[in-house]
């Protein structure tokens, strides 16, 4: 089919997202996905995964890829039935079959719907995100595209688990939640879980109406033992029945709330759009995603498949440095990438890193390419089996060992382009004087615009956000998101370290005060934004 470009088809920190109403213009999906086929390595008789996590237009475009990998030569396309899979069984399943990569449908905990977003993100044969070079060249073909291809054929059905033809190409209609299941079986003790499950340990996972559902339904109910109704909002809807499903003190309220009441269970978890983010909150405690992967990465050594052989921890950069205190520990080397699950990708597969994580909820390890809600959860329960322990006494003990970062972050959401991008600019010019100066009691240490260089590939990305170290340990870092479809995102992500003797127990806001103040005076957020508070704090 002919065709000319669209402006835009740029991937950002997790894929190509856009509002629903863009994708729905013709040709832009197929130019995309053309793209992707154009510019990726396939070799011979390549194997494509395709999945996603179930939200409007999800099962549209997948039969349009599904015709379009036909025409490209692909020998085999495995689609998760119904056309789903979580982002992490999805890079489980390119993993395990071998494939030369698959096509994620998602976008993520932006909300779904004709009016809401859809997302095509790519990952490659290691299971994981395309890493920036790869993106580099979809976005420049997207530029100079003049033709997709497709071949006549009906529509596939996807819900019944089976193979058919499609031209010359092999269609696998897969389960999409066995083969991850049994991958979570093989890494952890689920004998100790049943066993406190069995004695009375309970539990809430909330899965938002989005993807993760089925997985949880069929791990913690069907094979861990528990009691019929711990999953709850388990089945994948079209529009995440009108919420956002993003795992945080927002928008999983009602989660909050029950584990701050009288009766709360033992825990409380809940995970994303599509299976990578996961919530942890214990009775009476919400773990910080910084927090939980330094108590994981402390803990490993519980789950089998990670005994001895932890070999690193990596964090993104605006990850508070709990989990590089765990690391100083171990004896083990700290990481800090910048924020996208796309750079853990090489130090996994170099065997660098072991556990990995950012602020935004998600934590994973070298199991898959792409971080994994349920995994997280998984961990947390073998860790509270084995210790016999509750949530809130094992932070305690964690604190009390390597000290605490008081950690927040505040998102000013949708603002304009041209603010966010004026507020940004005017922080790099003062980057250089910023050193010495004094914001009430906080002095500036250092202020940089973070630079990654990999250690693997030696590649660079540079601007990944701006750091602001004060004296002591403390920190501000700001960064525009590179996921949202509307205006602008600016995130402010705040850090107070307090050592082992200092108050393990105050309240985050009150900690953080100092970081929050001197995060206007430098930045001037409601100069710039006309924003005098953020839309969400997590
Ligand atoms: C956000 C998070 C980032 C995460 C990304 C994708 O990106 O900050 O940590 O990797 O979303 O997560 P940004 O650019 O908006 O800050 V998901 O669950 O959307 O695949
Ligand atoms: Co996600």
């Amino acid at each position: 089919m002919p065709t000319t470009p669209f402006d835009g088809q740029k991937p950002g920190t997790s894929g190509l997202r856009k509002k629903v109403k863009v994708f729905q213009q013709p040709g832009y999906a197929e130019n995309f996905i053309q793209s992707v086929f154009d510019v990726v390595e396939k070799g011979e008789a390549a194997t494509l995964v395709l999945g996603g996590d179930g939200r409007f237009h999800n099962r549209t475009v997948i039969q349009q890829a599904i015709r379009m990998a036909a025409a490209n030569g692909y020998a085999r396309v495995l689609v998760g039935q119904g056309g789903i899979l979580s982002t992490p069984a999805a890079s489980h399943v390119i993993r395990k079959y071998k494939a030369s990569g698959g096509l994620v449908l998602s976008a993520s905990h932006n909300p779904g719907g004709p009016d809401e977003d859809f997302g095509i993100k790519y990952n490659i044969a290691n299971g994981g995100p395309a890493p920036e070079g790869v993106t580099g060249a979809i976005h420049a073909r997207t530029q100079e595209i003049d033709r997709w291809l497709t071949i006549e054929a009906e529509d596939v059905d996807l819900d019944t688990v089976g193979i058919v033809e499609v031209g010359d190409m092999n269609v696998q209609i897969i389960d999409p939640v066995a083969d991850y299941a049994d991958l979570m079986e093989d890494l952890f003790d689920f004998a100790a879980i049943r066993k406190i499950v069995a004695s009375g340990f309970t539990m809430r996972f909330d899965a938002m109406s989005a993807v993760t559902g089925p997985y949880a339904k069929e791990i913690l109910e069907g094979r861990l033992g528990f009691a019929e109704g711990t999953v709850v909002n388990g089945t994948p809807l079209e529009d995440f029945g009108g919420h956002h499903p993003d795992p945080n003190l927002i928008h999983a309220k009602d989660l909050y709330e029950l584990m701050m009441g009288e009766g709360a269970p033992d825990l409380g978890a809940a995970s994303d759009g599509d299976g990578d983010r996961n919530l942890i909150i214990g009775r009476g405690r919400f773990i910080t995603p910084s927090d939980s992967l330094a108590m994981l990465a402390a803990n490993i050594e519980c789950a089998p498949a990670y005994k001895g052989r932890l070999t690193g921890i990596a964090r993104s950069m605006p990850t508070s440095a709990a989990a590089d205190r765990v690391a100083e520990a171990l004896g083990v080397p700290a990481f800090e990438t910048p924020t996208g699950w796309k750079f853990f990708g090489n130090l996994l597969d170099a065997g660098m890193a072991t556990i990995c994580g950012e602020e935004s909820a998600g934590t994973g390890s070298d199991h898959v390419r792409e971080k994994d809600g349920l995994w997280a959860v998984l961990l947390w329960l073998n860790i509270l089996a084995v210790r016999e322990i509750s949530v809130d006494d094992l932070a305690k003990a964690h604190w009390a060992r390597f000290g605490r970062n008081y950690y927040a972050r505040h998102d000013y959401e949708g603002i304009e382009k041209e603010g966010a991008d004026a507020l940004m600019a005017a922080l790099m010019d003062e980057l250089e004087a910023l050193p010495g100066q004094e914001f009430g009691d906080l002095v500036v240490g250092e202020a940089d615009s973070f630079s990654y260089t990999d250690p693997v590939d030696g590649s660079v990305s540079a601007n990944q956000g701006i750091r602001i170290l004060f004296v002591g340990g403390s920190r501000v870092v700001f960064r525009l998101s590179g996921t949202g479809t509307a205006g602008a995102t600016l995130r402010v992500y705040l850090e107070n370290y307090v050592p082992p003797s200092g108050d393990l127990d105050a309240e985050t806001g009150a900690m953080l005060k100092a970081q929050i103040d001197a995060a206007e005076a430098v930045a001037g957020i409601a100069r710039f934004t006309g924003r005098t508070a953020p839309d969400v704090i997590t």
